[in-house]
């Protein structure tokens, strides 16, 4: 049974959080995570990398006790190390502390004072009102705690859209391998580059049906045959996954496509267009009578209704299908056009790698500039700067460009917004920066008029360049903050500030419809990797993605710019 690296990243995660539980030694917990992070960004799959001998223990972070685990798993999908730290955890305990809010003393306050094992058990305590009568909690964190359990659990049905490409990948290549399949494309909201999807619509054409057809459903990766018929297939992936596949015949490939595609929303303005043409539009083809007319591409269908071809991410019903008609839609961003980042991490805050090797990887990806930002002191966590470092990374970072080719890194910090809208650092040291990003990672539940004032406020500070993922959200874990994002939006556009895009797959942070609106105001969005390790550059295309979904053109998107033409757009016009 073929492991993915994603597997055993996610056994690793368990694993520590299995020992965070236990109290265990910090530097182990850690290990686990770093080799989980190490295992998920790899690029090359470990079982790959075995058959052809390679040492585990070269790996960064992966010594041999690590090493004798993933040959373990690789052999066997699991580890004995695992089951036996989940036969030692209470029930339940793991997801009751997942929950935002949730530290051990009030997880064992719920266990031993109202019997409180699992997710639904608490959302009916909190429902009912049982939990603020507890020692250390309210009405407030009640309600806080019965909203954390809602987002879970419909999130939990859907997956980020950068975790179910590496197991859509990984299912294409398997099915290329079989000699009758010809295309294989995943529809759907994947190819619509939805942050989330809630199943993958796979799209086939074969020269032989059948064999595709058993081909797919003996998958190893398959758990459960939901439906096995002659044309389509559903089945459940072991990372509970649910996967569509249909097989069509190479005249119907671009009207299935069109339709898989979505969305549904998109789909009927589309058929009633050409209704209005006097035609028929399914996924078998266009058809006027019992005649065929188009709908072997999606261009000739787009064509057959007098449209010029839409891409994909703008198929939401949102007013795309005017402006084709009218032939103004944007010419999207395509990830080419980035020509830098500007928001990075070092081993300096909490990021992995050294200042030379995050520039290296970034030039590798094909940037030409990269800002390393890294959190400010009240992020005390995630080892924050305080004047004197970054002073220190200001020297560094200039020394360091002396020697760089291909790249500049730009001197820039992930400055804390506080809780009055001060930034957590004076302005004798911002003003030596080159940009300035803020960010919101406490007090998320100030009152929406609170939350805007204190946002507002920040950005009128002196220095202040972007803010950095400005609704907080986190996808499946924390709902975005309350705050009244068109007043931002009107305010950074008058403060000549910007907002950025974080393409980190769980933020995805402006959203499409922030992205738009963010465009009409005239307002530049930066994509940014926020990048902790070498890999993380990868995740720019997954921004990229959302700003599609938000009609961003490359004049849009504030680092399409050549450094020289970026470096008077980074300094404030107001004082
Ligand atoms: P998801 O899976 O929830 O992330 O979202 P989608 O958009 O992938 O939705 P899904 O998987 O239910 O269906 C795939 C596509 O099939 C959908 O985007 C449009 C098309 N489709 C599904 N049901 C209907 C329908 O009742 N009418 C029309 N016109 N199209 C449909
Ligand atoms: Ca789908
Ligand atoms: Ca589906």
């Amino acid at each position: 049974m073929p492991v993915h690296n994603v597997d055993i990243a996610e056994i690793f995660e368990q694993i520590a959080d299995l020992l965070d539980i236990q109290g265990d030694n910090p530097f182990r917990i850690r290990a686990y995570r770093n080799a989980a992070r190490t295992v998920r960004d790899l690029g090359t799959e470990l079982s790959a990398l075995k058959i052809q001998g390679v040492d585990l223990t070269r790996l960064p972070g992966i010594g041999k006790d690590l090493a004798d685990k993933i040959n373990e798993i690789l052999r066997t999908g699991g580890t004995t190390a695992l089951k036996k730290l989940k036969q030692a955890t209470p029930r339940g305990l793991p997801e009751l502390l997942k929950l935002p809010g949730l530290g051990p003393k009030r997880v064992k306050a719920l266990q031993e004072q109202l019997d409180i094992h699992t997710l639904k058990q608490l959302r009916a305590a909190a429902a009912s009102g049982k939990v603020r009568s507890l020692p250390g909690f309210g009405p407030k964190s009640e309600q806080q705690i019965l909203q954390a359990i809602e987002t879970q659990l419909s999130a939990s049905a859907r997956m980020l859209l950068a975790t179910a490409a590496q197991y859509a990948q990984s299912l294409m290549e398997y099915l290329h391998q079989s000699k009758a399949v010809q295309e294989v494309v995943v529809a759907g909201s994947y190819r619509r580059a939805k942050e989330t999807v809630g199943d993958l619509d796979i799209l086939v054409t074969a020269a032989k049906t059948s064999d595709v057809m058993s081909r797919f459903v003996s998958y190893d990766e398959v758990k459960r045959v939901l439906a096995h018929g002659e044309t389509r297939a559903t089945v459940i992936l072991r990372s509970g996954l649910q996967v569509d596949l249909r097989v069509v015949p190479p005249v119907s490939f671009g009207a299935a496509l069109h339709y898989f595609t979505g969305s549904k929303a998109h789909n009927i303005a589309v058929r009633r267009l050409g209704q209005q043409r006097g035609m028929k539009i399914n996924e078998y083809g266009v058809f006027k009578g019992d005649q065929r007319i188009a709908g072997a591409s999606e261009a000739s269908l787009f064509e057959s209704v007098g449209l010029p071809f839409i891409p994909p991410e703008l198929r939401e019903g949102r007013g795309e299908i005017e402006a084709a008609t009218r032939d103004t839609l944007p010419t999207l961003i395509e990830l080419k056009h980035l020509k830098g980042d500007l928001h990075s991490h070092s081993k300096a805050s909490d990021g992995h790698h050294t200042l030379r090797e995050l520039a290296e990887a970034a030039n590798k990806a094909g940037l030409s500039y990269l800002a390393i930002t890294e959190h400010s002191r009240h992020l005390s966590v995630a080892h924050g700067l305080d004047e004197k470092r970054l002073s220190g990374q200001i020297e560094a970072i200039d020394r360091l460009n002396e020697e760089l080719k291909g790249i500049t890194l730009l001197k820039g910090i992930e400055v804390d917004i506080l809780e009055d809208g001060g930034l957590d650092l004076p302005d004798t040291i911002l003003s030596r920066l080159d940009l300035v990003v803020g960010a919101v990672h406490s007090q998320f539940n100030l009152p929406r008029k609170r939350q805007t004032e204190r946002l507002v406020r920040a950005m009128n500070q002196r220095y202040f360049t972007l803010l950095a993922h400005p609704s907080g959200r986190l996808l499946g874990k924390r709902k975005a903050y309350e705050v009244d994002m068109e007043r931002i939006i009107k305010e950074t556009s008058q403060r000549g500030c910007h907002l950025e895009l974080n393409a980190q797959p769980q933020r995805l942070d402006l959203n499409d419809i922030h992205c738009r609106m963010a465009k009409d105001a005239g307002v530049l969005v930066s994509i940014n990797s926020d990048a902790h390790r070498s890999g993380d550059f990868a995740y720019l295309t997954y921004g990229v993605g959302q700003a599609r979904r938000g009609w961003l053109e490359t004049k849009d998107v504030l680092n399409t710019r050549a450094l020289a033409q970026l470096r008077p757009l980074l300094k404030q016009t107001m004082g």
